[in-house]
């Protein structure tokens, strides 16, 4: 029976992340990983703290605490912080556990008995001051590509692209801020993507058909194109898992070796014998989101230790890749105080407001501008407008003319036949991954409705004595509030509590399966008291927003 793993690329947790890692891949993850569930489908969502890399050692030592401490703390605020945006994982984990150590080294240990660890010499920065090697982020200057005067020793925040320190124009040590800084020989261990190539090209032009974004397609085969390298899995750092080789005992895997791991450790941290099934079932699907810096990562390194290590865990199916979402034309970047972080954005707005606009705004082909004037389309025009007022309109008109019950109506037929042509197109853009589309179908459904009420005037029908009009009434407001019905569904995966506030009335689940379902007549509706379901957003919520966004720290 066809299975599915859904994940999202393990946010590191350094600090509390941004909506741009919110919308980046949990987000969409979490929308697909509903979606499933609410066909019916056996699904998994794995998420979790990526504890290990350069970046939280050195804001250890910046906040005089250890990375265990700060990992600890971060961890456990973003956990709870994503239960307040209402994202379900099956477990959202860690990387740094008994469980994923063991993963590792049994990956580990199968990739150097296959034959696929081979060793490279390279020249390493070494801080004089610190007394030790600086590797990856622990090293700045201005990026050979852009000129971006912050660009790190792995890769410049700005054009994104992947860098060697060497290549750091007038790098400094970012422990201390000296520019003391040497290049030393050191011996690491490297994941042999030459010998892998072959199969790992394999692997990208059977899977890529399975819904790739076209992003991740295009890089992983202008890399392969270009001719892979070994791929350095071992670093010169304090916190991680030890290398149990001989000779490289005093050094550390790298975190992009433990972190892809780890959505098998995050598996069994959750349960040791599920892990097993899913991750080694034939009809698996693993489906994995992620923010295009992710891409070579997943496409090239994970399915490299995966097929190397021989060891029966599935191949990714699906790997679907996302654009920016950019701040008034910069990148979201905490540390650079560009954009909300979710604990700043979750008490501005309710967790349905952001996951309906960051949904809307998702930057599917290309880097998309996080604006006001967008934030306000989804929310005012689409959210409220479209979608809230309809239904608020037909609760309202049914409370008052039929006693809060379904009205002893007909569909009419040609609204019956455009909610079916919204729903299907709303089940094909899901199949497809194209969760903006998916949403766009939802606000077209309401927006039948909207049109079907502004161009019959049902209240004003109502007040008349012509029993032909009073039918007529009936007949719209019986297919007003089947479209109702369906939006309750059909809403879940983006705003789960609105959706259990509508189908609340119906006494109903969101399940696919009653998407088809034409309501009873006379059916009694739970309809108390007919509240808005959403507001405009209000000048002071706007003032809130505008003011974090302002918040930019010198460069
Ligand atoms: N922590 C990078 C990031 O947060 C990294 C992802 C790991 S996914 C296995 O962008
Ligand atoms: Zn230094």
């Amino acid at each position: 029976m066809v299975r599915y793993i859904v994940t999202s690329a393990l946010p590191y947790v350094q600090g509390i992340i941004h909506l741009g890692n919110l919308i980046g891949s949990i987000l969409p993850a979490d929308i697909y990983y509903k979606y499933l569930r609410m066909c019916g489908e056996d699904a998994i969502f794995i998420c979790g703290s990526d504890e290990h890399g350069a970046a939280i050692e050195l804001k250890a030592i910046k906040e005089k605490t250890t990375p265990e401490a700060l990992a600890e703390g971060n961890h456990q605020q973003i956990k709870k912080l994503l239960e307040q945006y209402e994202c379900t994982f099956t477990i959202y984990g860690r990387t740094h556990t008994e469980q994923n150590k063991g993963v590792v080294y049994e990956i580990f240990e199968s990739l150097y008995r296959n034959g696929n660890i081979t060793k490279v010499e390279s020249e390493l920065p070494y801080c004089n001051t610190d007394k030790r090697f600086i590797s990856d982020r622990f090293i700045e200057g201005k990026c050979p590509v852009c000129g971006y005067v912050q660009a790190r020793g792995d890769q410049c925040d700005s054009c994104g692209n992947l860098l060697e320190p060497k290549e750091l124009i007038d790098p400094y040590c970012t422990i201390c801020g000296k520019k003391d800084i040497t290049f030393k020989k050191t011996t690491n261990l490297a994941l042999d993507l030459v010998k892998l190539q072959p199969k790992i090209k394999e692997f990208i032009e059977a899977s890529s058909t399975n819904g790739w974004s076209k992003n991740a397609v295009h890089h992983s085969l202008g890399y392969i194109k270009r001719g892979l390298r070994p791929r350095e899995i071992t670093r010169d750092l304090k916190y991680g898992f030890p290398v149990p080789l001989d000779g490289f005992k005093d050094k550390l895997f790298y975190v992009w070796f433990d972190a892809p791991i780890a959505y098998i450790g995050i598996t069994k941290e959750w349960d040791a014998k599920k892990a097993d099934d899913y991750w080694k079932g034939k009809d698996t699907r693993l489906v994995q989101f992620m923010g295009k810096d992710n891409i070579e990562p997943h496409t090239l390194i994970w399915p490299g230790i995966l097929i190397g290590s021989n060891l029966g865990y599935i191949l990714p199916r699906t790997i679907y890749a996302y654009e920016y979402l950019n701040w008034e034309g910069e990148k979201f970047s905490k540390s650079r105080g560009v954009g909300l972080d979710i604990r700043e954005a979750i008490e501005i707005l309710p967790a349905d407001y952001w996951r309906f606009a960051l949904a809307s705004m998702l930057p599917q082909s290309a880097d998309t501008d996080f604006t006001l004037e967008s934030l306000k389309q989804a929310i005012d025009n689409d959210m409220n407008n479209v979608i809230g007022n309809f239904i608020n309109r037909t609760l309202t008109l049914i409370k008052s003319n039929f006693e809060g019950s379904v009205p002893k109506g007909k569909l009419i037929s040609e609204i019956g036949t455009q909610i079916e042509e919204k729903t299907a197109k709303y089940q094909v853009n899901f199949e497809r991954i194209d969760i903006r589309e998916a949403l766009r179908s939802v606000v077209e459904l309401a927006g039948v409705g909207n049109t079907l009420m502004s161009s019959t005037e049902p209240w004003k029908l109502a007040k008349s004595a012509d029993p032909a009009d009073r039918e007529k009434m009936t007949d719209i407001l019986y297919s007003c509030i089947n479209i109702v019905y369906k939006l309750g569904i059909l809403l879940h995966p983006f705003t789960p509590s609105a959706s259990a506030e509508i189908l609340k009335t119906f006494k109903s689940e969101a399940k696919m399966e009653f998407v088809d379902r034409i309501l009873e007549s006379g059916m009694k509706l739970d309809i108390e008291k007919v509240a808005p379901l959403f507001h405009k957003l209000t000048e002071e919520e706007i003032n809130k927003i505008e003011q974090h966004s302002g918040k930019r720290v010198s460069r």
